[in-house]
């Protein structure tokens, strides 16, 4: 296999990751700006399917009508020449010091309904380029001290505005969702709806529920010490897995946005391995920040290597899949029969209570002997994944 990614892989670039200048708050930019017309012919080059992008990447925070107009021209040229799709939008809620409280949770009234008017002006242009994603990632939606902020009210206004921005795409007849990213902390210290977990159940409390679910970013679960893979798939359980961000992280730290494949190679592997077999079908959406030690050039080969690194670990977790050794493993350690319903058909709690198989003359004892035998069936995914199994079963 060539690990060529093709637009049918359906891989998309956030504008802002191969175009971050590598500002960080200790360094200067270290690259020029870059076009987000000629981003976009770079990425179809590489295979790429789309682009996403904030408001403030396509068009500056402070551009009159005239510009505004030139640079979405400009973008849909590039997007038409190319065949590129725009799936996701969302808006800069963080960078202009008008943000620095927050935008939906800000105290200030006034910054609360300037947020909620800038992103109903990106859904607009969201849905002219096609969107049918909307995220929201709410960065400076926190604290850093207790007195600060009141979550539980800051959570009421945050209900609020997502009402309002469901009831606006309602209105219009918009095609589109909502889709929250969760992530802990950074650039406050403590960020409102920090993991996928909390973010569900927020969810769940808005008037619209339907039209709102997750965009879980590998890197900010790993910086809460979480297991992607775990909360990910609570969230397809959910039926609430409408876009992913794909990236690298190395444990609890400050965002990486490493490449994608590189931090944790292991949970790399699990996810994909859910995501090709768990029914997601979204866009492979990378949100990653190619090092500020790279030139320009060196930011698109960390862009070609996300989407090679995905089509090789996705090629992996299939031969691990097809592995008949993985087959026999998997059944020693039980794993098909957690998928059989712990009562039978037609068996009720008073047949439970009833049956002395199941507790009188249960032998405990045997049954806490019995080996789990996970540590085979976890040395053969580490041994796929490490290259020395699999090529044959791949074919
Ligand atoms: C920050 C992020 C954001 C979000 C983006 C919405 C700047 O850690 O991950 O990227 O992904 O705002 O997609
Ligand atoms: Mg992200
Ligand atoms: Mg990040």
């Amino acid at each position: 296999m060539s690990y060529t990614p093709e637009p049918d892989d359906r891989f998309t670039f956030g504008l802002w990751t191969v175009g971050w200048q590598g500002r960080d708050p200790f360094g200067d930019a270290t690259r020029p700006e870059q076009d987000p017309a000629e981003a976009v012919r770079r990425l179809a080059d590489l295979g790429a399917y789309g682009v996403t992008f904030h408001d403030d990447d396509l068009i500056p925070f402070d551009a009159d009508q005239t510009e505004r107009d030139l640079r979405v021209k400009r973008f849909r040229r590039a997007l038409d020449d190319t065949g590129m799709a725009v799936p996701m939008a969302t808006t800069n809620l963080f960078t202009h010091p008008v943000f620095k409280d927050g935008a939906f949770t800000a105290n200030d009234r006034d910054v609360r309904r300037y947020a909620l008017r800038k992103t109903i002006r990106n859904i607009d242009l969201a849905v002219e380029l096609g969107a049918t994603t909307y995220v929201a990632w709410g960065g400076r939606e926190g604290a850093e001290s207790g007195a600060a902020k009141d979550v539980r009210v800051a959570l009421d206004r945050l209900k609020e505005a997502f009402d309002l921005l469901a009831h606006y795409v309602v209105s219009r007849g918009y095609d589109l969702r909502f889709a929250i990213e969760p992530k802990p902390n950074e650039p406050r210290g403590d960020i409102l709806l920090p993991t996928v977990g909390h973010a569900l159940a927020f969810i769940e409390r808005l008037e619209r529920p339907d039209l709102f679910g997750v965009n879980p970013e590998v890197g900010h679960e790993q910086m809460a010490g979480l297991n992607v893979q775990h909360g990910i798939a609570q969230a397809l359980w959910a039926g609430k897995l409408f876009h992913i961000d794909l990236n690298g992280q190395n444990g609890i730290k400050f965002d990486q946005d490493l490449r994608f494949g590189a931090g944790d190679l292991r949970q790399a592997f699990w996810l994909v391995d859910l995501l090709e077999s768990g029914g997601y079908d979204g866009p492979r959406h990378f949100d990653f920040k190619p090092s500020r030690t790279e030139d320009a050039e060196g930011v698109f080969v960390s862009a070609e290597a996300c989407m090679r690194n995905y089509l090789i670990l996705k090629e992996k977790a299939a031969a691990f899949r097809a592995d008949p050794e993985v087959r026999d493993a998997l059944q020693a350690s039980r794993v098909d029969q957690l998928a059989v319903p712990t009562l039978g058909t037609m068996e009720y709690l008073h047949h439970l209570l009833a049956d002395r198989s199941a507790y009188e003359d249960f032998d405990v004892r045997a049954a806490a002997e019995r080996g789990m035998a996970y540590e085979r069936l976890d040395q053969l995914a580490l041994e796929h994944l490490m290259g020395v199994r699999g090529a044959a079963a791949a074919g």
